[in-house]
């Protein structure tokens, strides 16, 4: 899964970028304005694989991940054609957004527009994806109406049944409305997913606090019609992904942290994205598997193997909060707490499973 990190120019994208994936990328108080990416695959931190390491005295752990891209360029204006191939396509080909709003206040970092004002800042960027997504609406039904005019009753049912889903996204999207606050089946979603909708993809939002922070500052006062949101300091998180382990634990204890904002943001971007995790348990390796949420133990066997899911006979689950307060994997079979379950069966988030399988 990919989340594109967005906001406008200096916000701090590539300060939070280095942050969240521990890269050392240069930021610049003078912004180029330009597109640029840059791309990082970060582990979602999960005390779950770590205490069944330890409990399994395993030999690796690994965790579930996320690419997180820093998408350098965005501004205002940009909806109403400066947006060149390659710009549309990093920003259409991620999963949903990090939405970086600049409250830091800086006398050597200058602001695109001067003051610093996070809720104008927020609609820059949102009145632009706005813009984009009717652009695409209403060419895709420019072309749509066009091909069944000129084919009349050889029209192709599916262009028929696209129509009315488009004119109810281009109504939402007249109406100032991101689609992401539209409800639609799961065939909808199939029909529209190629367009590539900028506001159907959701959105965490993080405050950039800047140095000086008082309590009420994390408290997010801006209106915003998705309410996922975190408030940091993106320099002085930068900072401490830098330090090594024991260092960063030296500084938290000190400050009385019990943990630090980026890995905050990574958590939260992952439950943004619809997807959750089940995990498999052993001495040889320890680890977090992804699958969206609402996905059957049929399918997360195919995520570990397609031979496990073609051989597939049960599946062992134990849900992690039973193994942790049992304490051992023989503890809980002792208690008769371990379940068989087949291919339907829908996984939970946290069941360790077993898939015994013929394959
Ligand atoms: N004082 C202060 N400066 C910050 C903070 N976060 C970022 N900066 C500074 O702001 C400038 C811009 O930061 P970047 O991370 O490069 O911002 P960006 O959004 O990636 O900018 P562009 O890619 O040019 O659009 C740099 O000089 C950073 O050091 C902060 O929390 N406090
Ligand atoms: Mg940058």
């Amino acid at each position: 899964m990919r989340l594109g990190i967005i906001g406008l120019p200096n916000c701090g994208k590539t300060t939070l970028f280095n942050a969240l994936t521990g890269s050392s990328l240069p930021t610049s108080a003078v912004s180029s304005g330009q597109f640029e990416i840059n791309t990082a695959v970060v582990s979602v931190p999960d005390e779950r694989v770590d205490k069944l390491g330890v409990m399994y005295e395993t030999k690796k752990k690994t965790y579930a991940t996320i690419t997180y891209v820093d998408i350098g360029g965005l501004d205002k204006g940009i909806g109403q054609g400066g947006l060149s191939g390659q710009f549309r396509n990093a920003l259409q080909q991620v999963d949903g957004f990090v939405h970086v709003i600049r409250a830091f206040r800086s006398d050597t970092v200058p602001h695109p527009y001067v003051t610093i004002d996070p809720q104008r800042d927020l609609e820059i960027i949102d009145s632009e994806f706005l813009l984009i997504d009717i652009l695409a609406v209403e060419a895709r039904l420019d072309r749509l109406n066009h091909d069944i005019r000129v084919k009349g009753k050889r029209v192709d049912q599916n262009l028929l049944d696209e129509q009315p889903i488009l004119e109810r996204v281009k109504a939402q999207l007249d109406a100032s409305k991101p689609l992401r606050d539209l409800e639609f089946t799961p065939e909808e979603l199939k029909m529209i997913g190629g367009f590539g909708f900028l506001t159907l993809k959701p959105v965490l939002m993080v405050i950039n606090l800047g140095d000086e922070v008082s309590e009420g500052d994390r408290e997010v006062k801006y209106s915003y019609s998705h309410a996922r949101h975190i408030a940091l300091q993106a320099a002085l998180e930068a900072e401490l992904a830098q330090l090594s382990a024991e260092d960063a634990e030296m500084f938290m204890e000190e400050y009385g942290v019990s943990e630090l904002s980026a890995s905050k943001v990574i958590k939260l971007s992952y439950e943004l994205l619809g997807i959750h995790s089940f995990l498999t348990a052993g001495d040889k390796e320890c680890r977090a598997w992804s699958i969206p949420k609402g996905a059957n133990a049929w399918e997360a066997a195919g995520a570990i193997h397609t031979d496990i899911q073609n051989g597939f006979i049960r599946a062992e689950v134990i849900p992690y909060d039973i193994m942790a307060e049992a304490g051992s994997e023989k503890a809980v079979k002792a208690l008769g707490k371990m379940r068989l379950e087949s291919k339907d069966y829908v996984v939970q988030n946290g069941d360790i499973l077993v898939f015994r399988h013929s394959g």
